[in-house]
């Protein structure tokens, strides 16, 4: 496929409320889309991560310049979708930049030959059973209430976001609340294997899993952890290819993997995981960052694949966005529908674009 132009786009759009997690409190969706432009078609993805490195290494800012100085240059003046990885592999990390270019190169790959992305990716069902990740509160009635909401909503499972502070207390009024439901927490690495008895009060309230308690690089410390709590243990950051997932699975460091496509260099490798999980009977669910419509569509269509057996961080547009950027996602009976258009079937609302764009650079234009 050759490709005749790359561009960046700076897009702002405020969330509906603010997401507070351990690592920070966000009020807006602050990052940018690429669109790719090729000689058959043209294809979009956005950025998953934030201007600021607090969930992971990588922020708006290094992403553009790693993109514009070290990504875009290897895949033009003519790359396919598979070829990405390989070609970039030489520059380190950077995952998250990675899977953006990766995933607008797929999406007009796809929408040149008409075929949507779950059909690509091997999805086996057109809806998914859809969580809500709630953030951190100033008081329990507050969460107590939220809660209420998204249960009235639909919402198949819920997912508190923890910290030290915030925890046994919010998980206990959830618990006694709402009784029988899907119920599990996220740490974003706010814990030590020292708090290893405080984490182990939580196993009275069967949660489904605990997410990510420890740092990211610390695979033993998970491990060690998992033999004195009862909880699953899941892991997000840890998880950032397809090997770790295996050695994480090898070490007994996690029982359930939460698979971001962005976290992990694209859907390519995202799928990989889900293979090397459904091989070793390891459950996996579809984690988000807060995306907009563009993520989202693509989100779906792999949480569509068969070792998806729990509900995701896949939740309708409103959750998120009083005016999402493409038309919004809607919960209908608890499921999220996955889109059938071709590539990642969905598109920028042109009107929208022109309201939430800041700014917008091109990265490369074929001569
Ligand atoms: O750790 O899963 C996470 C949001 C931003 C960054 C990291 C995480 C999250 C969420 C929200 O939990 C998931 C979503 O609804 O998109
Ligand atoms: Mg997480």
């Amino acid at each position: 496929m050759k490709i005749e132009r790359v561009e960046l786009l700076h897009v702002a759009i405020p969330l509906v409320s603010p997401f507070r997690t351990s690592f920070g409190t966000m009020t807006t969706k602050d990052t940018f889309l690429l669109r790719v432009v090729t000689d058959s078609a043209q294809g979009w993805s956005e950025f998953a991560a934030d201007p600021a490195p607090l969930y992971c290494s990588e922020f708006v800012g290094a992403a553009e310049l790693v993109l514009d100085q070290h990504l875009v240059p290897r895949v033009t003046p003519e790359v396919t979708a598979a070829e990405v990885q390989p070609r970039t592999h030489a520059i380190k990390g950077h995952k998250l930049a990675k899977a953006a270019l990766e995933t607008a190169v797929l999406d007009a790959e796809l929408r040149s030959c008409g075929m949507p992305i779950g059909a690509f990716l091997g999805a086996t069902t057109d809806r998914v059973p859809a969580g809500v990740s709630v953030g951190i509160k100033n008081s329990i009635p507050e969460l107590i209430s939220d809660v209420e909401g998204y249960l009235a909503e639909g919402y198949a499972r819920i997912k508190l976001k923890i910290e030290p502070g915030w925890d046994v207390e919010p998980v206990r009024a959830v618990r006694e609340r709402f009784g029988d439901i899907l119920l599990q927490v996220d740490a974003n690495t706010a814990y030590t294997l020292a708090d290893a008895e405080h984490l182990r009060r939580l196993d009275e309230f069967d949660l489904l899993l605990i997410e990510q308690p420890l740092e990211e690089d610390d695979l033993r410390g998970h491990a060690l952890l998992a033999q004195r709590v009862r909880t699953p243990i899941c892991l997000d950051e840890s998880i950032t290819s397809a090997r770790d997932a295996a050695t994480a699975i090898a070490l007994d460091a996690c029982r359930v993997i939460n698979i971001k496509p962005a976290r992990v260099g694209g859907y390519l490798e995202a799928r990989r995981i889900h293979d090397v999980a459904v091989a070793h009977g390891i459950p996996v669910w579809c984690g988000g960052m807060l995306e907009t419509g563009v993520g989202r569509g693509p989100n779906l269509a792999l949480a569509a694949s068969p070792g998806f057996v729990l509900p995701g961080d896949v939740s309708a547009s409103r959750r998120y966005f009083a005016q999402d950027i493409t038309e919004p996602f809607e919960l209908r009976d608890g499921f999220m529908h996955v889109p059938t258009g071709p590539g990642i079937g969905v598109d920028p609302i042109p009107e929208m674009l022109k309201r939430f764009t800041t700014a917008t650079r091109v990265l490369y234009a074929k001569d």
